[in-house]
């Protein structure tokens, strides 16, 4: 794969924006991508494997629960700190982010909102730290976008709840040391339990074959009967609207994300074209090729701006679930049809693994789909101007 030479797009000097801290944040990070994850990444994709050896520099950037309060070893910063990490961890890998997103949004997040003192104790600075590893089970083979109608459930058994039921396409699945489960009681009323690796009865097998997130590991999560401590379910919030709290904090994280893979394609895509030559000049110079980058600069420009001011909002406790919604399915708009016409400047050699930007094309399908589909976030925003939902 080429060396790194990535140079960030700011049109609209953004960076006026951010606070010294911000930028600090935002830099450390770029440059652990720089050093770690470029180099490594095109193989780990290739051999479709987790790069497990970026567990503890991803702890170290504080890509482990950003906005997690320091005495539960979090980094304890703030919501445009945390997209900016989010945005350089993906400008490197969506895969990458993915471990990331799910490790502090869906289970350090809802273990810190909706957890006991003991669970908080007991598992966050070891998540923070990447000692743990976690993973977070909603969607089920016959229920994705519809997480609603799941399956799985738990009996109370007096000593312990029983848990029977699966859950399918789930991140870190085939590593993770705990999976944060959401499943109903016998009442039909959805509860999150941390369910432990080595609990008898549940196992984790990898979901092979994927032409997309191939450096990230996606699995089943299996429940026959098992046995789970009481003290394992987290009391704070049941009902849907608690899986659902957690995926705001993921999208919005991925609202950012998807903005380092676009500035990843842009970057290659306009130094390729500046260098490359074909009919005795450089492509950069024909019409069509600059008006997809004058296109691509937009769209990011656009995207960075709505990302910054939603991260303002929830700095400010005001964002809105519909918000975030429309920010992750704009930006992941944005970025995929830039990943599409990036490779087609590229030409031939934007099909190859000498170049990062059919990786993260690929990748980017996976994004579009995941967190709510692109046309289950249209129907949000749908739903939120009208007052009616056209879910069903
Ligand atoms: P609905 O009746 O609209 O809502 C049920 C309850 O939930 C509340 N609620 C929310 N609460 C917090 N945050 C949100 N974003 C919320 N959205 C809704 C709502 O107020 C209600 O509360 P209450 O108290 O009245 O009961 O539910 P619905 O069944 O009609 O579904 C709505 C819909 C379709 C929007 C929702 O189900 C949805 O978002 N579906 C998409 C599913 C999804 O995004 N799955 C993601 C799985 S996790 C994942 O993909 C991780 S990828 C990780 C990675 O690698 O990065
Ligand atoms: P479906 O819900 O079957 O949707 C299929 C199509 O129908 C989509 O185009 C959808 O937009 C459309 N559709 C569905 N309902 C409607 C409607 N009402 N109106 C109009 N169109 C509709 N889940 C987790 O819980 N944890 C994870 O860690 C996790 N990681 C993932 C990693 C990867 C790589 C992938 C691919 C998925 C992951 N997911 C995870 C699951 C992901 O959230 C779901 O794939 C997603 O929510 C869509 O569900 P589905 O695949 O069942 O598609």
């Amino acid at each position: 794969m080429k060396a790194d030479q990535f140079q960030a797009p700011d049109y609209y000097n953004l960076d006026d924006l951010l606070s010294d801290e911000h930028k600090m944040v935002r830099d450390a990070s770029r440059e652990w991508v720089k050093r770690e994850v470029s180099p490594i990444i095109e193989d780990a994709a290739q051999k479709a494997e987790f790069p497990k050896q970026l567990i503890n520099g991803l702890a170290e950037i504080g890509a482990f629960g950003p906005y997690i309060p320091e005495e539960y070893g979090g980094a304890g910063l703030d919501q445009i700190s945390y997209g900016l990490i989010m945005q350089e961890i993906e400008r490197g890998d969506s895969g990458v982010r993915s471990t990331a997103s799910v490790q502090s949004s869906l289970v350090m997040y809802p273990i810190f909102k909706y957890g006991t003192e003991e669970q908080k104790q007991k598992y966050l600075p070891k998540l923070a730290s990447g000692e743990m590893i976690g993973c977070f089970g909603l969607t089920e083979p016959d229920h994705g976008s519809n997480p609603g109608g799941m399956t799985t459930h738990f009996k109370n058994e007096g000593e312990h709840y029983l848990l029977n039921g699966a859950k399918m396409w789930i991140s870190n699945a085939p590593f993770a040391d705990i999976a944060v489960v959401w499943a109903k009681n016998e009442e039909g009323r959805i509860h999150g339990l941390i369910v432990e690796r080595g609990m008898e009865g549940f196992t984790t097998p990898e979901t092979h074959n994927k032409w997309s997130l191939r450096a990230s590991a996606t699995g089943e999560l299996v429940f026959n009967n098992v046995k789970v401590p009481k003290e394992n379910l987290m009391p704070g919030k049941s009902g849907l609207g608690a899986p659902l709290g957690c995926l705001d904090s993921a999208r919005y994280g991925i609202a950012w994300g998807a903005i380092g893979a676009a500035m990843d394609c842009y970057d290659t895509a306009l130094r390729y074209a500046k260098e490359r030559e074909q009919f005795g000049k450089p492509i950069a110079s024909f019409q069509l090729q600059q008006k997809k980058l004058a296109e691509m600069i937009t769209e990011i420009t656009k995207a960075q701006l709505l990302a910054w001011r939603l991260g303002v909002l929830r700095n400010e406790g005001r964002a809105t679930s519909a918000q975030i919604s429309m920010a992750k399915r704009n930006n992941v708009n944005m970025a995929i049809n830039i990943a599409r016409e990036a490779r087609q400047i590229l030409g031939g050699m934007g099909i190859t693994g000498e170049y990062s930007i059919m990786r993260h094309m690929m990748n980017l399908e996976s994004v579009i789909t995941y967190e709510g589909t692109h046309d289950i976030h249209l129907l949000i925003t749908g739903n939120d101007i009208t007052g009616i939902p056209a879910f069903q």
